[in-house]
């Protein structure tokens, strides 16, 4: 998979993608990250990349041409499958979402700011909107590198174990159980007997009933 990113304030995807799953996902070669300054594209001699908004109101608006010439440029240069707005006004982001975009190919992220960008370039190109949460992001940057996240660990290959993103919250609709490690007992809590029984069988219905009770109790949606 190639990902590419606009935006005006590239350093906050520096990190998100520069260690842990992120990283190996791209040194191992299952997903090509690239993270495009908008202002690198201002024709303007002072490297504007937003202006005021027409019918006045506060809040400056990113401008059609950057945006336009990068996105002309990339896309000369591949076919993308989805061309993402990030945006609190998108669709709210759900597993589901996650799982169609881990099959694509090519996909091109335009990250918001400011008032947000003029309504002709998501006119013009703009191929899926999303959001992740009834709140209000600086920008759209942390927001896409979420997506980017959640999607690129569903890559066939990225997570060592096979099995585990199928296993992860939300696959089945369900919160995951609770999980211990070493010590067997601290403060006086111990770990349930059932993990130390070695009985498989046993281990895995307890999982699946810790599963659904603690949907019930934290998110009875998720079971309608
Ligand atoms: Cl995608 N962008 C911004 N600016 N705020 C958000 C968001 C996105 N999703 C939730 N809040």
């Amino acid at each position: 998979m190639r990902i590419d990113i606009l935006t005006v304030v590239p350093q906050l995807l520096e990190s998100p993608f520069s260690a842990s799953i992120m990283q190996r996902a791209q040194d191992k070669g299952h997903v090509e990250i690239h993270v495009h300054n908008i202002r690198d594209y201002s024709t303007n001699k002072h490297k504007n990349v937003d202006d005021y908004q027409y019918g006045g109101g506060a809040g400056m608006v990113l401008s059609i041409e950057p945006i336009a010439a990068i996105v002309e440029k990339l896309k000369a240069e591949r076919t993308y499958d989805e061309f993402i707005f990030m945006t609190p006004d998108g669709e709210l982001f759900e597993q589901a979402a996650c799982n169609q975009l881990s099959l694509k190919q090519n996909l091109l992220i335009l990250c918001g700011h400011y008032k947000g960008v003029d309504e002709r370039i998501r006119q013009k190109y703009i191929t899926k909107e999303i959001s992740i949460g009834s709140y209000v992001l600086s920008g759209g940057e942390l927001a896409a590198a979420v997506v980017v996240d959640a999607v690129v660990r569903l890559i066939p290959g990225v997570l060592n174990d096979e099995t585990s993103a199928l296993t992860d919250s939300f696959q089945d609709n369900l919160l995951s159980p609770p999980v211990y490690t070493r010590p067997p007992v601290f403060d006086g809590m111990a770990v349930p007997e059932v993990l130390l029984s070695g009985d498989f069988a046993k281990i895995e219905a307890w999982r699946e009933e810790q599963a659904l009770e603690r949907t019930k109790q934290r998110r009875p949606d998720l079971l309608k």
